[in-house]
């Protein structure tokens, strides 16, 4: 039993259960909004050995690796059966990805893959992936898996082996395990991402969060996100979309923007986390913010700081697709404290914690965006007069705090 293969088992194996047995510490939150933890919760190497290689000696004598994970990124979450459970998209080396389950007791560390990663079934059309699920418990009852699903665009010239038509997959289960696939969700755009299912009927209705695109990679003339809804869950047909949160020159939802998961209900309204995104030389630079809409009318944003939530910090900034900060699970516990999953730059997954109170206190007393630089001067010109004490301001160093007792 001391073969090359039993050490190599052996090693592996010890290195694996000290990863997923780690306990994750928070760091110091300089902003007050949040904290975040010092490490993933979820990478490449948490997924089982038992997906990677084959334990048998004699058909894999070197304990090679028959079935590499490149990442795991981009979570759904949700708590079921008292467990914080996160479905992350999982990428093979080969590019393609799948959603398998992972749980934790405390949210913030010892995530388990389960066994077996999510068999989905597949629609009645091609598709090539599936990717960044939100997961939505529904008050029909059901759980909801709502996420990208993409395949070549076949009218593209064969030299062009890029072109690709994202739309919106459904799917819905009881426990995680058996997914009854539905149809693809139908609008008048020619390509939807980062679509989000609300979790209460609105007007009788299933609602979604849209976005629409002109193509794979750009939104174009879908302007933002949007919002829709249909009928019948089964058959879901978005006949009318209007765009609720649009692009803006500008702003760090310059170039596009989409939902994150699905919004929180509060006493003062929902809550939402979105991604936006705005161009640099650099490439495409994708941070969260966030908003609130109104309870009744939940097309209606009725706040919105300016500037971002979170921007990819650290470590997080380098990946595949590196400069990247995505979300697409959230859960808000019974207490109020909410566990924000966030992959950084394509690559592995994060969790930072905050509260309800915390969030709305951000969401309804930060500055909404001026959209110049001169408002932005006004805005902190406004925090520092009611700071300092001497309102004048004749460019003399004013020391004393208002308010503040040393
Ligand atoms: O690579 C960054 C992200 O790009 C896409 O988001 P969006 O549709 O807003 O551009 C998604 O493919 C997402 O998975 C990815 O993290």
């Amino acid at each position: 039993m001391n073969t090359y293969f039993h050490k190599r088992v052996k090693t592996l194996t010890a290195t694996f259960n000290d990863l997923i047995t780690k306990r994750n510490k928070p760091l110091e939150s300089v902003n007050g909004i949040y904290e975040r933890y010092e490490n993933p919760v979820l990478t490449a190497a948490h997924t089982p050995l038992t997906w990677r290689f084959d334990f048998n000696e004699k058909t894999n004598p070197f304990f090679i690796e028959r079935f590499g994970i490149n990442a795991v990124f981009n979570s759904g979450a949700i708590k079921f059966h008292n467990k914080y459970v996160l479905v992350p998209r999982v990428e093979g080396l080969d590019r393609k990805s799948f959603f398998a389950v992972a749980e934790s007791d405390n949210g913030i560390d010892n995530f388990k893959f389960w066994d077996r990663p999510v068999i989905m079934p597949s629609a009645n059309e091609p598709e090539t992936n599936i990717y960044d699920m939100r997961l939505v418990q529904h008050e029909d009852g059901w759980i909801y898996g709502i996420f990208c699903t993409e395949k070549r665009n076949t009218t593209a010239p064969e030299g062009d082996q890029s072109a690709a038509i994202a739309q919106c997959g459904i799917a819905r289960t009881k426990d995680l395990v058996k997914w009854e696939r539905l149809p693809n969700l139908k609008t008048h755009s020619p390509q939807q991402r980062n679509v989000v299912l609300h979790a209460e009927f609105y007007k009788n209705k299933y609602a979604f969060y849209t976005r629409p695109q002109d193509s794979f990679i750009e939104a174009g003339s879908g302007g933002g996100i949007g919002f829709g809804f249909c009928d019948d869950i089964k058959n879901a047909v978005i006949d009318h979309e209007i765009v609720i949160d649009k692009k803006v020159y500008h702003t760090v939802y310059e170039a596009k923007n989409g939902s994150g998961p699905a919004p929180l209900k509060t006493s003062k309204g929902w809550l939402h986390l979105a991604h936006g995104v705005r161009s640099t030389a650099a490439g495409l630079r994708y941070v969260l913010y966030m908003f609130m809409t109104d309870l009744n009318d939940i097309t209606k944003i009725i706040h919105k700081p300016g500037g971002y939530f979170m921007a990819p910090q650290g470590d997080e900034r380098v990946g595949d697709v590196s400069n990247v900060i995505f979300t697409n699970g959230w859960i808000a516990d019974d207490d109020g404290t909410v566990f924000i999953y966030y992959a950084s730059s394509d690559l592995r997954t994060h969790v930072a914690t905050s509260t309800i109170e915390k969030l709305l206190d951000y969401v309804m007393n930060t500055a909404e965006d001026g959209f110049t630089s001169e408002a932005s001067v006004k805005t902190i010109t406004d925090i520092i007069d009611s700071n300092l004490v001497g309102k004048e301001y004749n460019g003399t160093v004013q020391t004393q705090i208002q308010g503040y007792d040393k």
